[in-house]
This record gives C-alpha cells, structure tokens and sequence, in this order.
C-alpha cells in the first residue's frame, strides 16, 4: 500500500514537468513578438510612441468608457466602445501620427521600421 502511495505521488510531480514541456513550439512565440498592444485609456494612446517593423500587427483597445476612433492619413479604425479592438498589419514603413477622431488632442505616433 505503501508503494502505491509512493508511485502515485511520483506521478503526480512528474506530470506537470512533462504537460510543460509539452506547450507550443517557438514558432508561435515568434509570431506573438511582433503583435504590439496600445491601450486607449483616460483619453490617452498608451504607449503613445510606438517603434515596430513594417509587417508587424498593432492592435488598439479601448479601455474607456467612451467609443474612440484611431485616425491617421494612412489608416483609420471603426468606432471603438469599451473592450473593443481594432487591428492594423503595417505594410508602409514611415512615421504616422495620429488621433482620435472624437477627441483631437488625443495624439500619438507609430513608426514603421
Ligand atoms: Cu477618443
């Protein structure tokens, strides 16, 4: 009985170590690096200067309660309400500036690389 309780619990402290080994492979977490978040909060882009590389996707959410829309020369959202995302592939490298449709002197800056 003894032994039995002894192989169980060297199961159990092998299982996690193998169920980690187990996770997805890099390739994955090369993709997750070049996804990039701002957060739209207090009437703020946070951060509200970003750098990436041309291919990179940046996603803006809007943690406030009020609907903001991401506005540059090159691209514009939809209107965002609270916990909604919008997404945009870079293409064009550059600098962008941009704002909020709603509000003008929320201003920031993207730099495609
Ligand atoms: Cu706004």
């Amino acid at each position: 009985m003894k032994r039995r309780v002894a192989i169980l619990l060297v199961s159990f402290s092998i299982l996690p170590a193998l169920v980690v080994r187990c996770q997805p492979a890099s390739a994955d977490e090369n993709a997750q690096r070049r996804i990039h978040h701002v957060a739209i909060k207090g009437f703020k882009f946070d951060p509200e200067k970003l750098e990436v590389e041309a291919g990179d996707t940046v996603v803006w959410t809007n943690e406030d309660i009020v609907p903001h829309i991401v506005v540059a020369d090159k691209f514009k959202s939809r209107s965002l309400d609270q916990g909604e995302s919008w997404s945009l592939k870079t293409k064009q490298k550059g600098n962008f500036s941009y704002i909020c449709k709603f509000h003008p002197t929320m201003k920031a800056e993207l730099i495609v690389n």
